[in-house]
Parts: structure tokens; sequence; C-alpha cells
């Protein structure tokens, strides 16, 4: 049990080292929150996965930090003694806003972990101290440059590579980037650009022996889903789609997939995460972590998740040089064979380093336990 007696947010930016495009739009800077908590026995850290428009999901930065403030901060206060484990109950009451929901739920649980000198990775059940990586590539402005950009990841040691597609930036590209590395495991990501219409893309996609073509059709196509999965060879993979444990068990009872990426900061935070994963495990359906571009703060959280056994498949958990010049904790390194370690020391195992934190603040606000 502990008191949650201040907690700090912060909204930062950093730049990438490329611009990222994806089918819903581009970025060239990551810009999250941060949520520090201080309790009696130690601080936590958790970071907001939302970005600065609400283009991939409906939460975005402002919205997150008005929700932040006025609502979780307020009700995760007036419970006084609280454990990790009890924010879900305590954050019911507000609809919806996973990624607000997680920065803090995680802070917390970063904090009761720091206080019991509890790893988080061994907290959640991971039966593994490294995981393998993979790698996402934005969709850049020419296939020549795809196909250095992959060739470089493929070199690096990256164990999958996931190209982004839209309509009319797919079958080629992927066509060039198979003919140039025959073996090396492909996958791509729509990001939900596509309809059913689209089905002769897809099949012409299955030449290419893509390890997966993730989330294809819109979030709240499930039914869509399990039809374009009866036409094509290639498994579908659901990201958008997967909000919950109860999502996830609906899409592989219709069909709509084979593979599920989970993503902790988005679906609310490592309780649901896992309750995905409890879930899936059984069914054999094989699960990877994804990414959101996160910062140092995330990227430790993600790694613990993936150390879980489900997770079979190489993750977005990439080394932060492919995304950063300089990240705010010291940077994840991926070796040669493309796994990484998983952090091992008390909580998430990483601090972000205060210098750093002071250079990329745009707003920080202090909200305190009266
Ligand atoms: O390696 O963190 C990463 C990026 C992986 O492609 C990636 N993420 O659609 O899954 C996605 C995409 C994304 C990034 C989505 C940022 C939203 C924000």
């Amino acid at each position: 049990m502990t008191v949650v007696r201040a907690i700090e947010l912060r909204l930062i930016r950093l730049p990438l080292v490329r611009p990222f495009r994806t089918s819903f739009g581009q970025e060239t800077e990551r810009e999250c929150i941060l949520a520090r908590v201080d309790t009696d026995d130690a601080e936590g850290w958790g970071e907001c996965v939302a970005g600065p428009n609400p283009g991939f999901s409906e939460e975005f930065n402002e919205g997150a930090w008005l929700l932040l403030r006025d609502f979780l901060a307020p009700a995760l206060f007036q419970a006084g003694e609280t454990r990790a484990e009890d924010l879900e109950h305590i954050f019911a009451f507000v609809r919806g806003h996973p990624m607000a929901k997680a920065a803090l739920s995680n802070a917390v649980l970063d904090a009761e972990l720091r206080a019991r000198g509890e790893s988080l990775a061994a907290y959640l059940g991971a039966d593994k101290d490294r995981v393998a990586c993979g790698v996402s590539v934005g969709i850049p402005p020419s296939t020549e440059q795809l196909l250095e950009e992959v060739a470089g990841y493929l070199a690096d040691g990256y164990r999958r590579v996931k190209l982004k597609i839209q309509p009319g930036l797919d079958i080629e590209r992927v066509a060039a980037a198979r003919e140039a590395n025959p073996e090396a495991a492909l996958s791509v990501d729509a990001n939900a650009a596509y309809s059913l219409g689209d089905v002769e893309t897809f099949r012409a996609l299955d030449a290419f022996e893509l390890l997966m073509v993730e989330q294809p059709l819109d979030q709240d196509d499930l039914v869509e889903h399990s039809k374009l999965q009866r036409e094509i060879r290639t498994d579908i993979c659901l990201d958008e789609s997967i909000r919950s444990a109860a999502d996830a068990e609906a899409a592989i009872e219709l069909g709509s997939c084979r593979i599920v990426n989970i993503k902790q900061g988005r679906v609310g935070g490592l309780g649901e995460a896992k309750r995905i994963h409890d879930a899936l495990l059984p069914r054999g359906v094989p699960v990877w972590c994804g990414g959101m571009l996160e910062t140092g703060i995330g990227r430790a959280t993600n790694l613990a998740l993936a150390a879980l056994p489900g997770f079979v498949l190489p993750g977005d958990t990439s080394a932060s040089e492919r995304y950063f010049l300089e990240d705010i904790t010291e940077p994840f390194r991926m070796d040669p064979d493309g796994t990484m370690a998983v952090p091992g020391g008390p909580g998430i195992g990483v601090d972000p380093r205060l210098d750093r934190l002071a250079q990329c603040t745009l707003r920080t606000e202090i909200l305190r336990k009266e």
C-alpha cells in the first residue's frame, strides 16, 4: 500500500532522427507527456503514448493532460492508500482514455516496485532477460530510400522489418523490398487505410511471403477482417482493433486475425496488456510488443512486457538510436544478434537524465495531495 503525495506532469518534445510517415500522417518529432509520482517510499515514471494529434486514436496530448490533471490525479489523491493494481478500478469512472490512464497507472506501479526492489519484468512474470527486436520503417519519399533504410536495419541485425503501406504505395514497394532481401523477415502495416474492396491488393501481397499484414482495415471492422483473412494466405495481425482482452478473444473467435500486436500504452496499461497476453497464450496465438516511438521510459516498460512467454515474435522494441539522437534515459542498444537486454533493476529499471529532461520540456505542472 502506498500514498501518492504528488504528481508531476511534463510535456516533452524530442526530434526524431528521420520523419516517420504512416498512412495517417507524419511526425518529425515525438511529443508526449511523462507522469512522475512521488510516494513516501519512491518515485515512479510513466509515459503517455498519445501524440499531439488525434490521428492514430481519439487521444491526444492536450486532452490527455486535462484528463490527467482534472480527473485521474484527483481520483488518485482521493483514494489515499492504494496499490497499483487497484488503479483500474479507481479510474473506471472515466470512460475510455486508456493512454492517459496507462501513464499514471504505470508510474504508480513503477514507484511501488522500486520501493520493494522488484523489477517490472519479474513482477509481470517474464521468462527471458533478452528480447528479439524488429523495426518499423515509415513511408519514405522514394523506393530507393526505402531499400536503403531496410538494408541498413537488416545490417544492424533487426530480426524483422515492418514496412508501412498505404493505398498506392504498397505492392510495388513491397515487391522491391522483397526482391532486394529474398530471405528477410518482412511484414507490412496499413494502419487501417484499406477497405474490404481492396482484397486484390492483399491477394497480390500474398506473393511476397510476408510474416504478417498488420491492421489492414478499420479498427471497428472485426467481421470484415475475418472475411479478408479467409481470402488471403498471409496472417493478419491486429493492433488498433485490439483494445482489451475481450476484443482479442472476439477477434480470434471470429477468425479476424492470427497474430496480435499488444501495446500496453494504448490498451490502458500493463494490467490490460497482461490480460490480453494471458487470454491468447493458451490459444497458441503469437503476440508481439508494439511501439509508439516511446522514449526510454516507455521503452523500458515495453521491454519488460515483451519478456513474457507469449511474446514469441520480434517486437517494435528498437534501439534508441533508431528514434532519437539523444534519448532522455541512457540509450537502449541492440546487440548485433538482434536482441536487447530487458532492464533488471527495480521498477522499470531506468531513470531519466534530469539535464536531458530540462532540455526537452515544453511545460510542467505539479499536482499535490491536499
Ligand atoms: O518502433 O515505436 C516504434 C514505432 C512502431 O510503427 C510503429 N508504430 O502504427 O504502430 C504504429 C506506429 C505508431 C507510432 C502509431 C506512433 C502511433 C504513433
